[in-house]
């Protein structure tokens, strides 16, 4: 019935804690500085104006929403989305509700419409990860867990939702054997163009984030 409907969040996911927040802040805000002043962005800045305009202001151009940083585990809708029940009900999700854990970011990624960061799993987060998280991108054969992520903005009118899937294509293109083109050794890493505005910086040092496994009704 509807009640139990309302018990299911909206999603579960890591919250990063507030001081590891301000450092992935700092480093997405440093990066989209950075590029959008970079000839090689210049040239490819079509991808994202549509139009022929000379420059481009990354950070005005991604609102981040909310303050809130996650990387969403099961998206569940209140128990509409398919296999929502099933997550709930697994026992390690229980078990390790509201421990914490530490969230390797390993890279930055632009595309016209989000940029985000991606998480790379430990073999003990991959128990919470959904079986079928990774079944939209089209070559089937992504690694569980490719898909994680942190939403870091948004272009106007786009949701969230959207960066776990830019995320997807552009590792798809790898797997397909597409190296990108390397554009430059920046101090944070380096940086590849995957062609149509899709941009990833895998960083050097990867940023280290505690965070809290919970889950979000809002
Ligand atoms: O940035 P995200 O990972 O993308 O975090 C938000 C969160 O759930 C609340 O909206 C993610 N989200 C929304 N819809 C879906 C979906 N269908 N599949 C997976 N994640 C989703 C969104």
């Amino acid at each position: 019935g509807p009640l139990e409907e309302m018990s299911l969040p909206l999603f579960f996911g890591w919250f990063l804690l507030s001081s590891a927040r301000d450092k992935v802040r700092c480093t997405s805000m440093d990066f989209l500085k950075t590029l959008d002043t970079l000839d090689a962005f210049k040239k490819h800045l079509s991808d994202f104006t549509g139009k022929a305009e000379k420059e481009v202001d990354l950070e005005q151009y991604f609102q981040s929403k909310g303050t809130l940083l996650h990387c969403t585990t099961k998206f569940c809708n209140y128990g509409k989305a398919e296999g929502a029940k099933e997550y709930v009900q697994n026992p390690t999700v229980k078990d390790l509700y509201g421990s914490a854990f530490e969230l390797s970011l390993s890279a930055l990624f632009v595309t016209p419409r989000t940029v985000g960061a991606r998480v790379s799993l430990t073999e003990e987060q991959l128990l919470l990860w959904p079986a079928d998280a990774e079944k939209e991108s089209e070559s089937a054969s992504l690694p569980r867990g490719s898909r994680a992520h942190i939403t870091l903005g948004c272009a106007e009118n786009v949701e969230p939702v959207q960066t776990g899937v830019d995320l997807l294509e552009i590792l798809a293109l790898q797997q397909e054997g597409q190296r990108g083109e390397l554009i430059e050794e920046m101090e944070l890493g380096s940086l590849t163009y995957y062609g149509e505005g899709r941009w990833l910086l895998t960083l050097r040092e990867p940023i280290c984030s505690p965070a809290c496994f919970s889950s979000v009704y809002g």
